[in-house]
């Protein structure tokens, strides 16, 4: 394991945030290894650290000033072994080649994880979106399509969204792919209902959090009715899983945005949330709004200088990180340990860093890892491929139905992956070990390829 990461570091010393979910994967990998020597002798690990292709371009458009920009696109193929390569696209200044292996890599995985025959990667831009015009962000998309076409299609590689990138980026985007392959096709999910979309992909990620959440609870004979929780973000992931919280009779108190956190102590309730998607979704506002139209919220902007995040310091039962990634950091982590929370579960890849980790573990929260909570996205994104490749799509409740069911499946092989390691209870040891096992078979039936 050692030499393993040390090659990855020597390979690429300055990918941060991909080392730091290298290191994490090969932490609960160590005993498979050991009991599995033909992963050993056939490379596995060395195998599967690198990815399997990497696309870097340029990307040049113009504003509606007419000055020119130029953006890096990317795109990592990180493994096939299992399906075509799936995973979403994040368009956001802070994205570089760390952050896109980062998230490729825990894609592999988590895909795994689903059931369905699902690769991984990720892709992206570092544009920012905000404040852009939508005549800028369609001609941003035509430009990144422009060049991601001829590498993507519905059986080798198929974009989907994440952090900046919604329903009016994959609209732009999949006219231009079906423009320049004269192909309507499932090249991309998260499209328009009317285009070939699956109903409950907008919420699948959300509600796959809550689901996730409510098996972990229900273990303990518990449920979400009358629980408090603390949520960060306000975006696609952030929403819906305050949406299903509700619905199960739960109460939200906070929800943010890269400029700050709202906390509202009487809940934020549907009609609040409502508030919150026009804002959001339509208007493309601040959350710092939510504390002017309800003024009994408060507000606090982020402040650059503070090693915390405020908004973790509320008392309360359960959080979901909800924004991105190194979110919770150690403080971070002992304030929601200090406020009460007993169950922190990861809606955002990596949102707490190792050290917040242990805080959890030393502290026996029951903590839910991003690639076995978040996996209802991905889910749904499989079921939307599967309706486009037959040319039917499924009823609301077909769709939920099964992506209730893959979650609850998902949390069983969490658990049982766990135990038949001695590891009772670790949620992220066992979605490392399922996640691993079934890709590293894959890749010893095919061969060296
Ligand atoms: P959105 O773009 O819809 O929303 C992102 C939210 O997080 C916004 O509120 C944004 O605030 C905030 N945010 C983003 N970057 C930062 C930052 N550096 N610091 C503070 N806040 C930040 O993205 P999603 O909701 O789709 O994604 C959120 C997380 O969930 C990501 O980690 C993503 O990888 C993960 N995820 C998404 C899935 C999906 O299906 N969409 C599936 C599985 C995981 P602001 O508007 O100010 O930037
Ligand atoms: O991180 C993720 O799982 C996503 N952004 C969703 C990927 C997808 O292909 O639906």
């Amino acid at each position: 394991m050692e030499e393993i990461l040390a090659a990855v570091i020597d390979r690429d010393p300055e990918q941060k945030e991909f080392h730091q979910a290298i290191r994490e994967f090969l932490l609960s990998i160590g005993p498979v290894v050991a009991r599995h020597p033909e992963y050993g002798q056939q490379a596995v690990l060395a195998r599967i650290v690198e990815p399997e292709r990497m696309i870097m371009f340029r990307v040049p458009w113009m504003d509606d000033l007419g000055a020119v920009h130029v953006n890096r696109g990317y795109r990592v193929e990180m493994n096939s072994a299992i399906g075509p390569y799936k995973g979403g696209l994040r368009f956001h200044p802070s994205v570089n080649l760390s952050i896109i292996k980062f998230l490729a890599f825990e894609q592999v995985f988590k895909n795994s994880l689903t059931t369905l025959p699902l690769g991984g990667a990720k892709g992206g831009a570092d544009f920012d979106p905000k404040g852009r015009t939508d005549a800028e962000v369609m001609r941003f998309c035509q430009a990144f399509m422009a060049e991601l076409f001829r590498h993507i299609g519905e059986d080798t590689d198929v974009p989907a969204g994440d952090i900046g990138v919604g329903a009016r980026e994959i609209g732009y985007l999949f006219g231009m792919y079906k423009k320049l392959r004269n192909k309507f096709t499932g090249v991309l999910t998260g499209k328009g209902l009317g285009w070939g979309g699956s109903l409950i992909r907008p919420e699948a990620t959300g509600y796959g959090v809550v689901y996730f959440a409510s098996e972990m609870l229900g273990l303990r004979g518990e449920t979400m009715e009358g629980k408090c929780c603390l949520l960060s973000g306000s975006g696609n992931v952030a929403q819906y899983t305050a949406e299903k919280m509700l619905q199960l009779g739960g109460k939200v108190l906070t929800m943010s945005d890269s400029s700050g956190s709202i906390f509202d102590e009487d809940g934020i309730d549907a009609g609040k949330l409502a508030y919150i998607k026009e804002l959001k979704n339509v208007r493309r506002g601040r959350i710092r709004e939510y504390s002017e139209r309800y003024p009994r919220s408060v507000y606090v902007a982020t402040d650059p200088a503070l090693d915390y995040n405020p908004l973790w310091l509320h008392q309360a039962d359960c959080a979901v990180p909800g924004a991105t990634h190194n979110e919770i950091n150690v403080r971070d982590a002992q304030h929601l340990v200090d406020g009460g929370v007993r169950l922190v579960c990861e809606g955002a890849n990596m949102p707490a860093t190792p050290e917040a980790v242990a805080v959890f573990k030393e502290h026996r929260i029951l903590y839910g890892p991003a690639k076995a909570v978040n996996a209802g996205g991905v889910t749904v994104s499989g079921l939307e491929m599967a309706q486009d490749s037959t040319r039917i799509s499924w009823p609301r409740e077909e769709v939920d139905r099964r992506l209730r069911l893959i979650m609850k499946d998902i949390h069983r092989t969490c658990l049982e992956a766990a135990a038949a390691y001695g590891l009772e209870g670790d949620y992220l040891a066992g979605a490392n070990i399922a996640g691993f096992i079934k890709v590293a078979d894959a890749m010893l039936d095919q061969g060296l390829v």
